[in-house]
């Protein structure tokens, strides 16, 4: 492990060429924030504030990270996820001098000695995924809140335990749900967590998917994109839901709906994408088809209960990389991807660059809102905010632009009939 104290810890310093050679494949997708990058270059807003950040440290990541430092800012960075660093990438951080500390493969005491270690020294702006860095400010290091000026979360699950915290008056500065944006749930969510779980699942198994009894838990937006693509691959998809709607929504897109007790019977391969734990326990795991195939791709790693699955194994070995095989006391065998992480980050490398160009111009923009009221002595009160509407078209329309399309815009008399309500028929 290559360290120096007070500014970074990763797996390998001779990782660096390599990791520089991802990051700027991802800038090549990555026009939006390449775009603000170059703008905000010039003037350097950042300069003299101090953005900590705990999200998962992939190609996307870095490009997101060095546009922040290239804008003035004081970087300090570490993974929101013991499986998901790419060490490639956290090596050419490092040697860029950013404090960075992650690698892929850490315990659960070691993930939080990272994030304590970003905030060693103060800082004035925290970045969120899944809300950990946030939670230890609040719940170890209370202090540091008089001195941040504000925060972002790039999650669902994340956006929903901030939102309960403010209701409870328990947040201590505002935080922008980047999530909640329309050119980050819309995209990164549905399609990037469909393509990038289907990847994951792939390269930890490279079985066929046409064909498979394939079952999705949960169909929100994550869960919808996983369907949609796996479907496209000639999957019979089933659908698990607990809210009506969703289930009605899957079942007029095509797709099977039924409880995971009747799935489990049939299912061959297993996706959760809920927020919720528990989704997969030890009485469905009992029912499932020898060679049945398990993964989540929810946030926390509390979708399936792989304690229960244990208890009613005999034997457990690595197969194939994030592959795991238990063979059952009934003697089946069912294969865990990813230790029930998050299988599109551990097993694959995350969502495609060009979804995560929209979700970090959404950061960016965030932490240049923040810091532009503070300056000007806006509303820092402690609440969730989400990002103006019309910043959404304005990422939509560059994100267009440079894939070369052109859309219409309303004539005059256009906008008129827009808001004229006496028209009639
Ligand atoms: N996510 N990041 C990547 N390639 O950097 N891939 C996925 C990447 C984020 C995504 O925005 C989602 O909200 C979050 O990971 C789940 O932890």
């Amino acid at each position: 492990m290559d360290h120096k104290e007070g500014s970074y810890k990763v797996r390998d310093l001779g990782l660096a060429d390599a990791g520089r050679l991802r990051m700027e494949w991802a800038e090549t997708r990555m026009p939006v924030l390449k775009r603000l990058r170059e703008e905000f270059s010039q003037t350097k807003p950042f300069e003299g504030y101090r953005i900590t950040g705990c999200l998962h440290v992939t190609k996307e990541t870095g490009v997101l990270i060095e546009t922040f430092a290239a804008c003035g800012a004081e970087v300090a960075w570490s993974g929101c996820n013991p499986l998901s660093t790419n060490d490639e990438v956290a090596a050419a951080l490092a040697v860029a001098g950013i404090e960075i500390y992650a690698w892929y493969g850490m315990n659960t005491e070691e993930f939080y000695w990272c994030i304590d270690r970003t905030i060693d020294k103060p800082p004035h702006l925290t970045l969120d995924d899944g809300a950990d860095l946030i939670f230890t400010v609040h719940n170890r290091h209370r202090h540091l809140a008089d001195t941040i000026i504000g925060g972002s979360e790039e999650t669902t699950t994340g956006v929903h335990r901030l939102r309960a915290m403010a209701d409870d008056g328990k947040l201590l500065y505002p935080v922008y749900a980047v999530n909640d944006a329309e050119t980050k749930w819309d995209f990164d969510n549905v399609y990037g967590t469909g393509q990038s779980t289907l990847d994951g699942i792939l390269r930890s198994t490279s079985v066929l998917l046409a064909g498979k009894n394939f079952v999705v838990a949960g169909y929100g937006h994550c869960g919808r994109g996983v369907a949609m693509r796996a479907a496209g691959m000639g999957a019979n998809v089933i659908v698990t839901e607990v809210k009506p709607t969703a289930a009605l929504k899957a079942t007029l897109e095509g797709h099977r709906v039924m409880t995971m007790d009747q799935a489990a019977e049939i299912g061959q391969i297993f996706v959760t994408a809920t927020g919720m734990r528990d989704v997969i326990r030890g009485r469905h795991f009992a029912k499932m088809q020898d060679g049945a195939i398990i993964c989540n791709t929810g946030h926390y790693d509390v979708e399936l209960n792989l304690q229960e699955l244990a208890e009613i194994s005999s034997d457990t070995r690595m197969v194939r990389p994030d592959n795991r095989e238990y063979t059952l006391d009934n003697g089946n065998r069912i294969f865990v991807l990813a230790d029930g992480r998050l299988v599109n980050l551990a097993a694959a490398e995350g969502h495609p660059s060009e979804v995560m160009d929209m979700s970090f111009a959404n950061q960016f923009m965030a932490h240049l809102n923040l810091i532009r009221a503070h300056e000007s002595g806006g509303d820092l009160s402690p609440r969730i905010i989400d990002l103006p509407v019309e910043l959404d078209q304005h990422i939509g329309a560059i994100k267009l632009e440079t894939m070369g399309l052109s859309i219409d815009s309303l004539t005059e008399e256009q906008v008129a009939y827009e808001s004229d309500y006496a028209a009639g028929t």
